[in-house]
């Protein structure tokens, strides 16, 4: 099968990171392609980066579908553009804050979220409100790194992760800790040595569940609201998207 893993931001040094996590845990015979939109914020820091950033990602599904793609990940912690990118494939779309929670619920009742910059935590927030796993969460936390830092200063970004994951652990009541960024797809195992605690990190958790739900034969259902949309005008700059009945 083949997975196309979509960061959402347009930094290719992070879209290399995530795809080369997605491919270390993929299944022998899955094919990761990694990429991210041409155009779009550098980095995801902000409601509005988030909405800017839908537009790629919907791009990219597109671009997919062109091309035989069996399953589609979202690879930014803010799931941009998650339904829309559902109502254009039959294959299923993933984001990986979703795969995080859903993977953390099945390890531990009470989980915390340790996320980059303590302004987008309110969009996990929202996340675990819309999918179900509020009461799971005890806390969004934020090592308050830029999201780039995790590209420039590893070392001294990690370090700051681990402290944040290692005040959780004491403080939270938890059982496991979600990383909350595609960017720290890489870190897994150092986090996890470090913190002594399950560590869920979101773009290898979308990929096995990507895998599990094409090999069970299950994809985006197009019974309801995330049908193919309507053809309709598109005008100005998104002219080309127009169609006809
Ligand atoms: C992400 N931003 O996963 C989010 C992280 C965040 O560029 N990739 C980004 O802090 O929301």
């Amino acid at each position: 099968m083949k997975i196309r893993v979509i960061n959402p931001n347009t930094t290719a040094s992070m879209t290399d990171k995530i795809g080369e996590a997605a491919a270390r845990i993929a299944a022998a015979d899955t094919r990761i392609v990694a990429s991210n939109p041409r155009s779009g914020p550098v980095s995801i820091e902000s409601h509005f980066d988030e909405a800017i950033s839908a537009v790629g990602v919907l791009e990219e599904v597109r671009a997919g579908e062109r091309e035989h793609t069996d399953a589609y990940i979202i690879a930014c912690f803010g799931d941009p553009g998650l339904l829309a990118a559902r109502e254009l494939t039959r294959a299923p779309v993933i984001g990986i804050a979703e795969a995080a929670f859903h993977m953390a619920t099945l390890i531990s009742t009470r989980f915390s979220i340790v996320t980059t910059l303590g302004r987008t935590g309110i969009i996990a927030e929202h996340l675990l409100q819309n999918y179900g796993f509020a009461h799971h969460c005890r806390r969004v936390r934020a090592a308050e790194i830029p999201v780039l830092d995790l590209e420039d200063s590893g070392d001294q970004a990690l370090q700051r992760i681990i402290d944040e994951c290692l005040r959780a652990k004491r403080e939270d009541g938890i059982g496991a800790i979600v990383l909350g960024c595609g960017g720290m797809a890489d870190l897994t195992p150092q986090i996890r040595d470090a913190v002594g605690l399950p560590v869920v990190e979101g773009v290898t958790a979308a990929v096995k569940l990507a895998e599990s739900l094409v090999s069970l034969g299950l994809g985006t259902s197009k019974f309801g609201d995330l049908d193919f949309p309507r053809s309709k005008t598109f005008t100005g700059q998104f002219d080309y998207l127009s169609q006809a009945d």
